[in-house]
Formats: structure tokens, sequence, C-alpha cells
């Protein structure tokens, strides 16, 4: 496998019921670098642009709405084969189907709170990386 980077995030549903330290524990165990962190409240059209790909679903307004509801933590984290290790870490996108011990199943509430983001695939990841960080950022 190759070393990647992977957007991730602590939603704000994780974060309004202090679970932030709780996922950065887990990051931690399962070997990732934490290359890049920040916490900021996404406004709804910078949630807009985010999700833009989903723009045509029918939760997108829901989704937008409950991603700038309050504070998120965004990170890029760094490991082996990162964006599939991650979203393994994440477990599936509802918690009720998610494997037991992944973040999903273990903390989230719905498949809209369901805790945390992953990018997907490598062009997402470095267009999601990008949304957020500065190439100085990134170093
Ligand atoms: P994931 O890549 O696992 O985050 O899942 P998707 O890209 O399919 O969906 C993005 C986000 O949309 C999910 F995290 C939660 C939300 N979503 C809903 O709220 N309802 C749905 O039916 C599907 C997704």
């Amino acid at each position: 496998m190759a070393i990647e980077r992977t957007l991730a995030i602590i939603k704000p549903d994780a974060v309004k019921r202090g679970l932030a330290g709780e996922i950065l524990s887990r990051i931690h165990a399962a070997k990732f670098q934490i290359v890049a962190i920040k916490s900021l409240r996404l406004t709804k059209s910078e949630a807009e642009g985010f999700y833009a790909v989903h723009r045509e679903r029918p939760f997108f307004g829901e989704l937008t709405d409950f991603m700038s509801s309050g504070k998120a933590v965004v990170m890029v984290l760094e490991a082996d084969g990162a964006i599939a290790k991650w979203r393994d870490t994440m477990g599936a996108t509802d918690p009720a189907k998610a494997a037991p011990g992944t973040i999903r199943r273990d903390l989230g509430t719905s498949i809209q709170y369901n805790c945390t983001h992953g990018s997907d695939a490598p062009q997402t990841a470095a267009f999601e990386t990008g949304y957020f960080f500065s190439g100085l950022e990134l170093i």
C-alpha cells in the first residue's frame, strides 16, 4: 500500500456530545498521523460547497443544515492506505449497519448523526483536503 492522506471530520453531533477526545484517541490508536487539524463552524453555503456532489439528493438540505449547526473538527490524516483505513475505522454510513467496534456503530445515533466524515476516493480526498487547508498547512 502507499502512504495516503484523507480528510476526516468530527461532525457537529459528536463535538456537541463531547466525543471529540474519544474519536481523536481512536485515530491515534489506529496509528494515523494528524497532518493538520482545526476547529470551525461551517456556514450553510460552505457546507453546501463541501457536499456539492450530493446536491440533488433528498437529504441535502437537512445534511447541510446539520453540518452548519455547530463546531466541527476537520483534519488531514496520513497512513498507509489512509482513505480505506479511515473508512474502516468509521464504519458504514448508517450506524445500525456499521460493524461492531467502529466509530459510527459505537457512537453514532442515526444516518445523519453519524459522528464522522471520511473521503471516499483519492480525487475526493484531494478536493476535500484543499477545501479546508492551504498548501502551507499541509507541509
Ligand atoms: P459517507 O461517505 O459514508 O459519509 O456517506 P455518503 O457520502 O453516502 O453520505 C454523506 C452523508 O450524507 C452521510 F454521512 C450522512 C448523510 N446521509 C443522510 O443524511 N441520509 C442518507 O440517506 C444518506 C446519507
